[in-house]
């Protein structure tokens, strides 16, 4: 399988470090909308990244999609997502807090960089920015737990990931007091299924 999208994307980045956790073999092509929004278009008419693309050349799209896939191909244990109650359910909740702020984050992004400054109305772009910031504090309750668990299921890749992106792209966003986030975010990346996702440019 060929995964479309580079890593600086946060949902190209959760999904390649799922296919890494769970050591499936895959191909990339690290295109960005922003260069080649047209190739990105020939797989997905809405020109976004992630894409996957099956040996038999069915495209899978959206990060959720893709994920679901994975974990329906490569985790038959449930590892990353048990299978049901309490503990999928706080999973779930857990993904989907990351889920919204790396959406908040690449939007804030997009406000940024892709209005001229004369356009941009500062106060949405400081609502998103705080609706960033209020996720990450979220997250930073649950971080902690995830980091004793030391397993590294859905819900921990998917904070690593959204902490990472922020960090990167957003750093005002990031308080270096999050201690549950660093210990998280430590232990995370030094395993080669992060390490090597992380965004380095071409
Ligand atoms: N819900 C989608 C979001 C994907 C997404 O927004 N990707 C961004 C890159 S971070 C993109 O392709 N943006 C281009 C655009 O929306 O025009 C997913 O989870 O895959």
């Amino acid at each position: 399988m060929l995964l479309i999208g580079r890593d600086l994307s946060p949902f190209v980045r959760r999904t390649v470090t799922v296919i890494e956790v769970l050591g499936l073999p895959y191909e990339r092509r690290k295109l960005a909308t922003a260069d080649a929004p047209e190739a990105v278009a020939e797989l997905n008419p809405l020109a976004r990244v992630p894409a996957l693309v099956l040996e038999d050349g069915e495209v899978l799209i959206d990060s959720a999609a893709i994920i679901d896939y994975l974990l329906e191909i490569g985790d038959p244990d449930q590892r990353l997502l048990p299978a049901a109650g309490a503990a999928r359910r706080a999973v779930l909740r857990h993904s989907a807090m990351a889920i919204g702020v790396m959406e908040k984050g690449v939007a804030a992004a997009y406000e940024m960089r892709r209005r001229p400054a004369e356009l941009v109305h500062a106060p949405w772009l400081d609502y998103i920015k705080q609706q960033v910031r209020d996720g990450l504090a979220y997250l930073e309750g649950v971080c902690g737990a995830m980091a004793a668990k030391g397993d590294m299921r859905l819900d921990a890749i998917n904070a690593v990931v959204a902490y990472d992106y922020i960090g990167l792209v957003h750093p005002d966003l990031v308080s270096p007091e999050l201690a549950a986030r660093a210990a998280l975010s430590e232990q995370a990346n030094a395993l080669p299924a992060f390490r090597d996702t992380q965004w380095k440019p071409d």
